[in-house]
């Protein structure tokens, strides 16, 4: 038996409910120590890593680790959320009774780390002295060291966190397992996945990636904090969120939103002005994957970022796309690369898009899997050498661009919410909706084109409500319901938009520049909520007038800016239809919605 209580005192944590809900799961899974982190750690941990071979050297002060080649991304088939309550079922959130899930896992994670330490991860997903703090405070355990050095970088770590909380933590379980006997992907898949969202307990066994693992971020940050909202009057949605300054005027805009996992959240949020437009406005970066919304005392919206750090996609990061990404993982910022393309001999790491072309010189390469490039079968040349999904992780303080606010426990006044789609067709660059029900609808409606054929009909969008569809907890209509009340309480509703940086032409070549120059749509927003430019009124929204958008420096063939700022109405009125059926699939919806609904149907009717 580890020997736990004089492990708890040696780290000062003095919470008797955290203490007793670390004897209970190290009897469970049968670990061999446990073994009390805190940020301060990380220095001893990576040496210990890197000594086991875990996780390699990518220059000074850098990582590279590798995920087991079957478990390198979120699996939305295999998570749950459960709880006691059978009217919490809804459509996305793969509900099942908590009393079918509990005794699966415990199942499942009984002996499972035996042999190993069971790091215990106190940690809290908001700035300390956060309104929302008591939601935001959780312990992981975990028998897996990589994690324990992704969520030091991820979450804001230490027993001060939590001592002082009583029972109000969030208990996550995080087990690894036996990766390669799990059949991933196969109907004998062992992997589960489960939030009980009314016991406030996070169970994850048979991952060590990502959302499946880093158990604060994706099934506390999002799901949980999604379902602690429902209950107690606050927002919590997969949203950038940024602030921009007009230097001329003074004025300041905070503007937070959701688009689609792998849509462009990270690059936005850590945009910088163009550079015509870069001596009037600044760009400052509050966070890239998770927004807490909550309407203050003083009635305004405010957000705040949960996170500590970023775990950004590194497909295509490079200086032109994303300078401010390629800054925040320079030597000596602590960055780990995951999946990327690993060099052994000189430590580099590369990932499509970093460079125009792979390095010339094969020598030393690997693949995200550890395979030597010059080794590579002729029918396996063209393969990735990165994954698509390969990320890094970095902390906020690394970004350059980071807000001197960010650990403001207050949060910041929200002025505009936009949802960003993928969609080839159809989507302007951005429209802008006023009303707060017509806004809310509008996210209900957000989606991404189907990536694979197989997915779905042409032009029908994987519909993705407000970017939560994998990390929906709680029934669509109430959660439609929650949104109209929450921001219906503020006494300054920000204005919503929906954008669309991914419109192509028919040769298949994007209309939009994107990235940097998506601040120009940004811009044109908060002029129209200041009262500077009025737009041109379309049936699904405000549209830019050609004149009012901020050009400077832009290069951009006059047709495609015509169609980025275009209607097609024939292609509108298909997508009421489809629409019309997703709803549908919500009993209950608010009648606010669907009124937003019909009334943008007669609209684009009357045309
Ligand atoms: P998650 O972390 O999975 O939630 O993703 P995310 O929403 O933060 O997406 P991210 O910013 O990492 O972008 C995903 C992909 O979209 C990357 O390959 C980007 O290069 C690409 N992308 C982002 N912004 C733009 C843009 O403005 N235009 C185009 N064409 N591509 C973009
Ligand atoms: C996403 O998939 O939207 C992410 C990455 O942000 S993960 O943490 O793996 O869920
Ligand atoms: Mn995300």
């Amino acid at each position: 038996m580890p020997n736990i209580d004089a492990e708890l005192d040696r780290a000062g944590l003095t919470n008797s409910h955290v203490r007793e809900y670390v004897h209970y799961w190290a009897g469970v899974t049968g670990a061999e120590r446990v073994e009390v982190i805190s940020a301060a750690d990380d220095a001893r941990l990576l040496e210990e890593s890197l000594a086991a071979g875990e996780i390699f050297p990518a220059g000074e002060g850098l990582y590279y680790s590798r995920s087991y080649s079957k478990d390198t991304a979120r699996s939305e088939e295999r998570t749950i959320v459960a709880t006691n309550d059978p009217s919490d079922a809804g459509v996305y959130n793969n509900w099942r009774p908590a009393s079918e899930m509990r005794p699966k896992l415990v199942d499942l994670m009984t002996g499972a780390s035996a042999g190993k330490t069971m790091y215990v991860i106190p940690y809290l997903m908001s700035p300390k002295g956060s309104p929302l703090e008591r939601f935001a405070a959780g312990v992981q355990v975990t028998d897996n060291r990589s994690v324990v050095v992704q969520m030091i970088r991820m979450a804001r770590v230490g027993v001060d966190y939590i001592n002082d909380l009583g029972d109000s933590f969030v208990r996550a379980v995080h087990v690894t397992g036996d990766l390669p006997n799990l059949g991933q992907g196969t109907p004998e898949d062992k992997r589960y996945f489960v939030t009980v969202a009314d016991e406030r307990t996070i169970l994850h066994f048979g991952s060590s990636y990502g959302g499946n693992a880093l158990l604060g971020k994706i099934a506390h940050g999002l799901r949980q904090g999604a379902y602690d909202g429902w209950k107690n009057g606050f927002l919590v949605e997969q949203f950038m969120l940024l602030g921009i300054t007009d230097k001329q005027t003074g004025e300041r805009y905070n503007i937070c939103g959701g688009f689609p996992s792998a849509s462009g959240k990270t690059n936005l949020a850590m945009t910088l002005a163009p550079d015509a437009l870069g001596d009037r406005y600044y760009v400052e970066f509050y966070g890239d994957d998770i927004a807490w919304l909550w309407v203050g005392e003083d009635g305004k919206l405010y957000g705040m970022n949960p996170e500590n750090g970023v775990f950004g996609v590194a497909r295509d990061t490079n200086e032109a796309t994303n300078p401010t990404a390629l800054e925040s993982i320079v030597e000596g910022s602590g960055a780990i690369f995951t999946n990327v393309a690993y060099n052994e001999k000189s430590h580099e790491v590369w990932w499509e898009g970093r460079t125009k072309n792979p390095p010339a010189d094969l020598d030393g390469w690997l693949d995200w899997k550890g395979e030597r490039i010059v080794d590579r079968a002729a029918e396996n040349a063209g393969d990735p050498w990165a994954h698509p999904n390969s990320r890094f992780t970095t902390t906020l303080a690394n970004v350059p661009n980071v807000a001197k606010d960010y650990e403001d426990p207050k949060g910041v006044e929200i002025h505009g919410i936009i949802f960003g789609g993928r969609t080839r067709d159809r989507e302007p660059l951005i429209r802008a909706i006023y009303d707060v029900a017509e806004g809310v609808y509008d996210g209900l409606t957000l989606g991404a084109e189907a990536t694979f054929a197989a997915e779905g009909v042409d032009g029908q969008l994987r519909y993705d409500p407000m970017s939560m569809r994998p990390f929906m907890s709680y029934p669509e209509s109430s959660y439609a319901e929650h949104w109209l009340k929450v921001i219906g309480a503020a006494t300054n509703a920000p204005i919503f938009a929906h954008v669309n940086w991914f419109q192509r032409g028919e040769d298949g070549h994007f209309l939009w520049p994107g990235y940097r120059d998506n601040l120009r749509a940004l811009l044109w927003l908060m002029q129209l909520k200041n009262g500077e430019v009025t737009g041109v009124q379309s049936p699904v929204g405000i549209l830019p007038a050609k004149s009012e958008l901020a050009l400077e420096g832009l290069e951009i063939d006059e047709a495609d800016l015509d169609t980025l700022l275009s209607i097609d109405i024939d292609r509108w009125r298909q997508e009421m239809g489809f629409r019309e059926k997703h709803l549908a699939q919500f009993p209950e919806l608010p009648e606010q919605i669907w009124e937003a609904h019909r009334r943008v149907a007669e609209a684009l009717n009357a045309e």
